[in-house]
């Protein structure tokens, strides 16, 4: 596939970057100044059926520090990540990230943790962004105790109830449903609060996803759903699998709006909308435009359906950690040895937790039905509950 297909978002940096407030004071240490200051989207947003937000997007030094330091928190966790599946310390299914980091990063701008976020596999850098610690994260991969998922979900089944994050499921497009359920229990409590369902662009073909926005569109539900387009899905192009890739719009009677999935700020400023949209109206589709740099699991290269000249044109013209790098130094906001200062230690924070994990011990023997079904609920049918089979149980 031409490059051309993807980039329909990348445009000349030097318009992209320029600053639409430049009356900063340049004091340090920029990590707590709160200085408010104006930036353009790359792009407009597309919208289908409602209005668009505007491109100018409210940030501050700090949150872009912040934007770049977890984007690259995320960028070098999922390369090591990558290392450790392939030394064999990370088994079964393992789905990367790196990319697509400006999603997970923008959503959390612009929401809280009262608000609920439901993915698939490709789950690593969401549970970090819901405040989930990098051993949390190693420890998980591994299989060790003190994972997410006390080291018995793995990849897929990463979880954080106490940040409303539901996961973290392997079965596609069934995190939708589940999604809309969360939206409903949100708006029969009047908490006002909003769930974001997010699915892949292969995902986006299933019937379950329509019958899900039939009923929450009937009620009103607050149910974001997120689309992220990375053009792929298990190695099938968008163009192969999909009449109109135009997912914003695949809602008909349900309002969309396309993204620039690799600008935080847009990110940032369609969650913020689309927030405000399902609070007033019901759902809402936004279809992140993006891309993953790694194949779709460790079992695929990620080269043998797309050229390697498409991958290397995406970093180079549309990379979300540059971009706000380079809005960073445009903005004199900071140094270029102080970024890389940033990314060194980062590189030590993520080796350290790797460290830690892997001093974890592996689960108890005994606590093999623990945490894995609800009391009562499953456990029976492995006839856990009958004398003379647990008393084969280790
Ligand atoms: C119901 C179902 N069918 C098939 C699969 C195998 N499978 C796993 S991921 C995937 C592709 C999904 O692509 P997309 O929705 O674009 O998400 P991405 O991997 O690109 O993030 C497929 C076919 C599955 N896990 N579940
Ligand atoms: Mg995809």
């Amino acid at each position: 596939m031409a490059l051309s297909r993807l980039s329909s978002f990348s445009s000349s940096s030097a318009a992209v970057l320029k600053p639409l407030t430049a009356a900063l004071s340049l004091h340090r240490p920029i990590s707590t100044d709160t200085t408010p200051l104006t930036i353009e989207t790359s792009v407009p947003f597309t919208s289908h059926q409602c209005e668009s937000p505007s491109r100018s997007v409210e940030t501050t030094p700090k949150e872009l520090l912040s934007f770049f330091r977890d984007m690259a928190v995320m960028r070098r966790m999922e390369i090591a990540a990558d290392s450790l599946y392939k030394a064999k310390l990370i088994r079964g299914f393992c789905h990367l990230y790196d990319g697509q980091e400006a999603v997970a990063v923008g959503m959390e701008a612009a929401i809280t943790k009262k608000d609920c976020i439901i993915t698939a596999y490709r789950d690593h850098c969401t549970f970090l962004g819901r405040g989930g610690t990098l051993l949390e994260i190693f420890a998980e991969l591994m299989g060790r105790k003190d994972g997410c998922s006390k080291g018995k979900g793995g990849s897929m089944h990463f979880y954080k109830k106490d940040a409303n994050f539901y996961g973290g499921h392997g079965i596609v497009g069934a995190q939708i449903p589940l999604g809309c359920g969360l939206a409903f229990a949100q708006k029969y409590a009047k908490d006002e609060t909003v769930t974001f369902a997010l699915y892949g662009d292969g995902a986006a073909n299933q019937g379950q996803l329509f019958e899900a926005l039939n009923i929450a569109a009937l009620w009103d539900l607050p149910a974001i759903l997120v689309c992220e387009n990375n053009h792929y899905g298990m190695g099938t192009a968008e163009w192969r699998a999909a009449k109109s890739p135009a997912y914003y719009k695949r809602g008909d009677y349900v309002p969309g709006l396309k993204v620039d999935g690799m600008d935080v700020l847009a990110v940032k400023q369609a969650c913020k909308f689309a927030k405000e949209h399902a609070l007033k109206n019901g759902p809402i589709i936004l279809e992140m435009d993006t891309y993953r740099y790694h194949g779709h699991s460790m079992s695929d290269p990620g080269s043998t359906y797309r050229t390697r000249d498409e991958i290397s044109g995406v970093r180079q013209e549309r990379d979300p950690i540059e971009r706000v790098r380079k809005l960073i130094l445009t903005h004199d906001l900071a140094t270029e040895k102080e970024l890389k200062d940033i990314e060194k230690e980062v590189r030590k924070e993520v080796d350290d937790a790797i460290a830690q994990a892997k001093e974890s011990p592996l689960p108890e023997p005994s606590e093999l039905f623990a945490y894995v079904y609800a009391k009562g609920m499953g456990v029976e049918s492995f006839g856990a509950d009958r004398k003379e089979v647990r008393a084969t149980l280790p």
